[in-house]
């Protein structure tokens, strides 16, 4: 299965155009300064780190009354092109990706880039997202017209052509191959789009009343049934603000060090993520790089680290 190998390489997108707050750019460096190709190489892998992708500077254009609703649309469009032919790239080359956000609009062009690879291969791909929030915003429903809120909604097929047209072909997946976990904040457009759809959201009730552990078997079991195995994404946002502070939308009530560090666990140990992205590290809101920390130990986690 594709998803054994032991060659990993890293792909950093210091992108903030997707979200309201900078800082988020520095994503990449801080998951790499807490020493993750390091670690990675004494796991045993062969780590390849390739930078990062070209991401335009907000302070060099305006945000104009035409694209409120979808926020430097075209700049986060051409990033994400360039990395989704990273990724295919990727794995092209028999390695798994390893995609450092930027903030979560960034998961348009890896997945763009996993589902690519495998359609051309007969195959499908589904999704795990794990986040406080649905990503399921189309630039009709957002309240913010900020695109990190709907790279879940591009992915399905809803939103923009210029993101959903990306590698030629839409959808990138079908919703009965994705699962969310751990949301605690939906929109009221995100709501009406999931439930239409029959996605499957996991809300923090769910982990609570069943656990992580529980959750995870039914949503890793959903998300392969009909794949060839799934992309990983993780919104460091899922996480309670106690344990990861440095994020920019947080939201109370998340799940726990060791909740976030099982669902990683389990993701490995199932032996199907094709391809595994952190997002949304904020580290102008970070003390002391404790969430950068935490966002390469849990890469670690998903990639086969185990106490014992
Ligand atoms: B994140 C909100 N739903 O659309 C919106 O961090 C928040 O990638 C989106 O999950 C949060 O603006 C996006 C209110
Ligand atoms: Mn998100
Ligand atoms: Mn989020
Ligand atoms: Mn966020």
């Amino acid at each position: 299965h594709p998803s054994r190998q032991r060659k990993a390489t890293i792909v950093g997108v210091p992108m903030d155009l997707g979200a309201d707050r900078r800082g988020v750019d520095m994503g990449p460096s801080v998951v790499r300064i807490a020493g993750l190709s390091a670690k990675l190489t004494e796991l045993g892998y062969t780590v390849e780190d390739i930078g990062n992708v070209p991401v335009a500077l907000a302070e060099m254009r305006r945000v104009t009354d035409t694209d409120a609703r979808h926020k430097y649309l075209s700049e986060v469009a051409k990033s994400n092109e360039i990395l989704a032919n990273h990724v295919e790239a990727i794995l092209e080359q028999g390695a798994l990706p390893v995609v450092l956000g930027g903030d979560h609009s960034i998961a348009i062009g890896s997945v763009a880039g996993i589902a690519a690879y495998y359609r051309r291969r007969g195959h499908r791909i589904g999704i795990i997202w794990i986040d406080a929030h649905a990503d399921i915003n189309t630039p009709e429903s957002s309240p913010s017209g900020n695109i990190h809120g709907m790279p879940l909604a591009v992915l399905l097929g809803y939103g923009p052509a210029l993101l959903t047209q990306i590698g030629g072909f839409a959808p990138k997946v079908r919703p009965e191959d994705c699962a969310i976990i751990g949301v605690r904040q939906i929109d009221d457009g995100e709501r009406q789009l999931a439930r239409q759809l029959g996605l499957r959201v996991y809300t923090m009730r769910d982990l609570d009343e069943r656990g992580m552990s529980a959750v995870m078997d039914e949503a890793l079991d959903l998300v392969t049934r009909h794949t060839i195995g799934f992309h990983a994404t993780f919104d460091m946002d899922f996480v309670d603000p106690y344990y990861a502070p440095g994020v920019g939308t947080p939201v109370p009530g998340g799940g726990t060090y060791r909740e976030s560090h099982l669902a990683m666990e389990k993701i490995h140990d199932s032996g199907n993520m094709l391809s595994v992205e952190m997002v949304e590290i904020n580290a102008v809101l970070d003390t002391h790089n404790r969430t950068g920390e935490l966002g390469a130990e849990l890469l670690l986690s998903a990639l086969g680290k185990k106490i014992l």
